[in-house]
């Protein structure tokens, strides 16, 4: 059976205990977190107009069922089986959706990212932010284990908001959380290529089994909000529907780490994690760092 975690909620910023909780454990579970009718609902009707439009686009006529919060991407799974190029085009659709920017870039992420990261000034990583989307038994584009820094880079103080479209239960895989990760700082990396998948965690499984791992199970418009240093990874999607997820990064622009550097962003800006530290980066072909 699936332990209890602690939720809370969030009234107009993080309370004293709120901020001590993730400040011990590495991340921290806000139930309602987003508005259902205002707020997620804009963005789930959203998607299911940006999927009727590219069907239309490609002259497929799937069937259909109207729009309702649970199915919001009716024909999706048809559509992957069809054409697996047009699904990749879908996900670079929805990050345009307006509504969701304003989502990703909302005030409440500043008040809670201040708060938490004990921070008078933050920012909004740049490029950090999207919509997740894992499909039914494919494991591709799972993430590894490893610590949002390492491919963000624009300080080492930053947290990431993860908020699920879909209920995310343990057969739709929830993100394992490494609890109090945090703590020990930035871990070497063993570098196989120049890409997020390519800079693996040394010791990976010394590390899983070093720190108490928890799933969260998360419901819609619930947010859990994990530190940029705490070792988390996907699990797969064991049923047949996509499991959706938006995530957004803000980072602290008062940490030293970032300013030693200029806040250059990761890599989707082109900066890699040899490059800001060599001296936690082994080749893969070569020895210990
Ligand atoms: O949603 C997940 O499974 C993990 C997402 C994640 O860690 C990431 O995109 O950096």
């Amino acid at each position: 059976m699936t332990k209890a975690l602690p939720q809370f909620v969030l009234k107009n910023e993080p309370t004293a205990e709120e901020t001590a909780f993730f400040q011990e454990y590495g991340y921290i579970y806000y139930k309602g977190f987003f508005d259902l009718q205002t707020e997620i609902e804009p963005v789930q009707h959203g998607i299911h107009d940006l999927l009727s439009r590219l069907l239309s686009i490609k002259g497929y006529s799937l069937e259909r069922q109207g729009f309702s919060l649970g199915e919001f991407d009716s024909g999706l799974q048809e559509l992957l089986k069809k054409d697996r190029a047009a699904v990749g085009q879908l996900y670079d659709m929805c990050k345009a959706l307006p509504c969701y920017i304003a989502l990703a870039a909302h005030k409440k992420h500043e008040i809670v990212s201040r708060a938490l990261l004990g921070s008078s000034l933050v920012g909004f990583a740049p490029r950090g932010y999207g919509i997740r989307m894992d499909h039914p038994n494919e494991e591709k584009f799972l993430t590894q284990l490893h610590q949002d820094y390492i491919s963000q880079l624009c300080s080492q103080h930053g947290v990431v908001f993860w908020s699920p479209l879909r209920h995310t239960d343990q057969p739709l895989g929830p993100v394992k959380i490494f609890l109090k990760s945090h703590k020990d700082g930035v871990f070497p990396i063993i570098k196989h290529e120049h890409s997020s998948k390519g800079l693996q965690i040394q010791n990976e499984d010394a590390l899983r089994n070093r720190f108490e791992c928890i799933t969260p199970e998360v419901g819609v418009g619930d947010c859990v909000i994990i530190h940029y240093l705490t070792l988390h990874e996907s699990s797969p999607n064991l049923t047949q529907k996509t499991r959706w997820a938006m995530l957004s990064r803000y980072f602290d622009f008062n940490h030293p780490s970032g300013a030693a550097y200029g806040w250059k962003g990761g890599i989707q800006e082109g900066n890699f994690f040899d490059q800001v530290h060599p001296e936690l980066t082994v080749l893969a072909d070569a020895g210990s760092p």
